[in-house]
């Protein structure tokens, strides 16, 4: 009995041990990157981060869902291009924007942008 509960603290202290080696540096940097959209042109006020590497098919569907059709400049502070499009579900005329880049949104994207991912 004393012997299969040194085993099983064993077991748990090796669990733990090994929990920090699995999560690459990598991957706890990307969770901090992320596209800021703003609403307003040159980035200011406030903006809605979307995470590094992930698309939103449709604005509308998102918990700040009022963002739909109204994006005016976006910061994107990740390594990965990014495409933006008038409709949802990545359709419609696009535009895209560099890694590491910011910039206005051009005038016919202007408050129209609906959906958006890495591209
Ligand atoms: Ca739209």
């Amino acid at each position: 009995m004393k012997k299969r509960i040194v085993g099983a603290a064993v077991a748990v202290g090796a669990a733990l041990a090994l929990a920090p080696l699995t999560a690459s540096p990598a991957a706890a940097e990307d969770a901090h990157l992320s596209i800021c959209l703003s609403y307003n042109l040159e980035g200011a006020g406030n903006c809605q981060s979307a995470g590094a590497g992930y698309g939103i098919s449709n604005l509308k569907e998102v918990a700040w869902g009022g963002w739909n059709d109204t994006i005016s400049s976006v910061n994107n502070r990740t390594p990965y291009r990014y495409c933006f499009y008038v409709d949802a579900g990545y359709q419609g005329t696009s535009w895209s924007i560099d890694p590491w880049q910011w910039s206005n949104v051009p005038s016919y994207m202007d408050n129209k942008i609906s959906s958006l991912r890495p591209c």
